[in-house]
C-alpha cells in the first residue's frame, strides 16, 4: 500500500459487489461441504475439500483492491492461504501438473471465470482468501473463499471459487477479449487491445452503471440459499 494510487485509479470509500453487470443477478449456492476441483489441459484431475485448506499457515495482508473501471478500495485486510502453499500441497501432489503448464484459470461457483499466468499467480501477495476485515467472507465478497490478487484488477480476483485449473497457454475468462492475460495494476494492463490510459476514460463512464446494476441486485443471495434460512457466510 503505498500513499499514491495506481496511474488512473481514484479512491472510494465504501467496497461495492462488483463484477461484469452479467453476473450481478447470479447469486450462487454455497455449498454446506465446498470442494475445489483441479484439472485443465496440463494436469491430472483431482479435488482438494475446502476445509483441508485449514492446514495451511494462515496468513493476514492488508491490501488495495483496484478494480479496472478505474475504483480502489484502499487498505482491506484480508485473512486467508497463500496460493503458492496451496500449490505446492495440494495441486502438485493431488493434480500433478504437466511439464508445459503454464498458467492457473479460476473459477467460481457463479460460472465466473479468470486465469493468470504461473508467475502473477504464485506470487507472495496472492491469496485464497475466506475472511475479510476479521470476519468470514460474505456471499457479497466471494464466499466461500476468493482469489485476492492485490498487484492485478479485480477481474482476477475470482470470488465462489470452485475450480483451478492448470493451461498450457492463457484462456480467456469470463470477459473475453477486453481482459489482459496479466492485467498488472502497476503496468496499467486494463486490456489487450487499447492502451490502458484509453481504456481508463471508456471504463470510468461504465462504473456509474454498473454500480447502479449491482446494487439493485444486492440481497439476491437470500433466494439464492432458500430464503431466510440461507447461509450469509
Ligand atoms: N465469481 C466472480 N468473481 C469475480 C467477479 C464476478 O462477477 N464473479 N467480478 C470480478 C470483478 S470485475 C471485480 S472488480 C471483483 C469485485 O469484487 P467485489 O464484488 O468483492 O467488490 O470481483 C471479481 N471477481
Ligand atoms: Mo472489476
Amino acid at each position: 500500500m503505498s500513499n499514491a494510487l495506481p496511474s488512473g485509479q481514484r479512491a472510494i470509500v465504501d467496497f461495492p459487489r462488483f463484477g461484469l453487470p452479467a453476473f450481478a443477478p447470479r447469486w450462487p449456492e454455497v455449498p454446506g461441504r465446498p470442494v475445489l476441483r483441479l484439472g485443465g489441459d496440463a494436469a491430472e484431475p483431482g479435488e482438494v475439500w475446502l476445509e483441508d485448506l485449514s492446514t495451511l499457515p494462515r496468513c493476514e495482508e492488508a491490501a488495495d483492491f483496484h478494480c479496472v473501471t478505474t475504483w480502489s478500495r484502499r487498505g482491506l485486510v484480508w485473512s486467508g492461504f497463500r496460493l503458492h502453499d496451496f500449490f505446492e500441497r495440494f495441486v502438485v501432489p493431488r493434480a500433478p501438473p504437466r511439464a508445459n503448464a503454464r498458467c492457473l484459470m479460476f473459477k467460481g461457483l457463479d460460472g465466473y471465470r479468470s486465469g493468470l499466468p504461473f508467475a502473477d499467480a504464485l506470487a507472495a501477495d496472492v491469496l485464497l482468501a475466506d475472511r475479510l476485515e476479521g470476519e468470514p467472507l460474505s456471499v457479497e465478497h466471494g464466499a466461500p473463499i476468493r482469489v485476492v490478487a492485490p498487484a492485478h484488477y479485480g477481474y482476477k480476483s475470482v470470488k465462489h471459487l470452485c475450480a483451478v485449473e492448470l493451461w498450457t497457454s492463457s484462456r480467456p475468462g469470463s470477459a473475453g477479449w477486453m481482459e489482459h492475460p496479466r492485467g498488472r495494476v502497476a503496468l496499467e494492463e486494463r486490456g489487450q487491445v487499447l492502451p490502458g490510459w484509453v481504456l481508463r476514460h471508456l471504463y470510468r463512464a461504465m462504473l456509474a452503471p454498473t454500480r447502479w446494476y449491482f446494487h439493485r441486485h444486492a440481497g439476491g443471495w437470500r433466494s439464492a440459499a432458500g430464503g431466510s434460512l440461507g447461509r450469509r457466510t
